[in-house]
């Protein structure tokens, strides 16, 4: 709290651009003391962070910590500071970052689903043939994380007609999705697209490998969850192998994906700059503001992050 007595709250996103974010929370909490890192003020003020990929230790520097609220749905990198306050954490939950997952992924599932990479190496080779696509029903495609992201790009892509199955932890029910939670061989097998949107977690770190992507065949991945999820090593010898045709990487392990990666002119390898879904501070800058005002009348955050699960 400030001298004035105002709720001090501390925006360290890193690698983000403050002024959207400032712009919507000066709109919906002018009554907080809003500060941008490094101009913290007096640390032990700092009532509430608002983080993205912090350095490790971090948040440990102010000591009336009360919270952290994250701009990102993925905790990972919060979790894994080895210095972490046992203060709440709050990941993001926002319909605009949903509603942009939702669109990337439908729009790759399509690209793959209507056969366009074989047209664009077609065109390269200025052949004209027509190729014949399945409708969707007769496409199966298959979701890993079935949460606010996964659930609801799962949901979409069966309203779509595709023919979707999705693998959690726990058993869903969502409409139109043949839920999964048994071992991952299992649900790859009949998958002809496979969308990676899980937490990572040490239980979910390297799920793609040569061991499980060898119960794909020629399958397109979409992996927008966290770079980890995948072995890298294992991906070029899997589309060699025939076990995938295609993929889309959103996310790496090192991120920007490093000038001269084999990943990066692989014509069977779409590359996007960990962008499918960007959190938009116009409609989660109200969620966070009003995350914090339930803190201060005394109400727990809403969507907690539960450490001992990761995510
Ligand atoms: P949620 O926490 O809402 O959902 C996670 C889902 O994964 C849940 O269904 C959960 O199961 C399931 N899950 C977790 N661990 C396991 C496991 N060991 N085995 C099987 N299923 C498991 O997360 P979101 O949907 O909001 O986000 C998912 C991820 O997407 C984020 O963590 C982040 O890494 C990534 N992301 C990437 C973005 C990008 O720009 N590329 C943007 C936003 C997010 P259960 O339901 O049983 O708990
Ligand atoms: C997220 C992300 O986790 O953008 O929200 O990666």
């Amino acid at each position: 709290m400030d001298a004035q007595g105002k709720t001090v709250v501390l925006f360290a996103c890193f690698g983000v651009r403050p002024e959207p974010w400032l712009a919507a929370f000066d709109q919906t909490a002018p009554d907080f003391d809003w500060r941008v890192w490094p101009d913290s003020g007096a640390k032990e003020e700092v009532d509430y962070v608002v983080v993205w990929a912090q350095p490790d230790g971090f948040l440990r520097q102010f000591p009336n910590l009360r919270a952290v609220l994250c701009i990102g749905a993925g905790v990972d990198r919060i979790l894994q500071d080895s210095d972490l306050p046992d203060v709440p954490i709050a990941r993001m939950r926002d319909a605009g970052l949903t509603q942009g997952m939702v669109e990337f992924v439908l729009a790759r599932v399509l690209h793959y689903h209507r056969l366009m990479p074989a047209y664009e190496a077609q065109q390269r080779e200025g052949v004209w043939r027509q190729l014949a696509a399945p409708l969707a029903g007769e496409r199966t495609v298959g979701i890993l994380g079935l949460g606010q992201l996964g659930g609801a790009c799962a949901t979409r892509l069966a309203a779509n007609g595709f023919s979707v199955r999705g693998w959690s932890r726990t058993p869903k029910d969502l409409p139109g999705v043949a839920a999964f939670d048994g071992p991952i061989e299992v649900f790859l097998e009949p998958c002809e697209v496979v969308v990676c949107l899980l937490p990572l977690t040490p239980a979910t770190r390297g799920v793609l490998n040569a061991r499980t992507l060898s119960h794909l065949s020629g399958a397109s991945l979409i992996n927008v969850g966290r770079g980890a999820h995948l072995v890298e090593a294992d991906l070029i010898p899997a589309l060699d192998a025939g076990h995938l045709s295609n993929a889309t990487l959103d996310v790496f392990a090192t991120e920007p994906l490093p000038a001269g990666h084999p990943f990066w002119s692989d014509p069977r390898i779409t590359v996007t700059p960990h962008a499918s879904a960007l959190t938009p501070p116009g409609t989660a800058g109200p969620t966070i503001v009003a995350n914090i005002r339930r803190h201060l009348a005394g109400e727990a955050l809403l969507d907690l992050v539960d450490r001992d699960a990761g995510y």
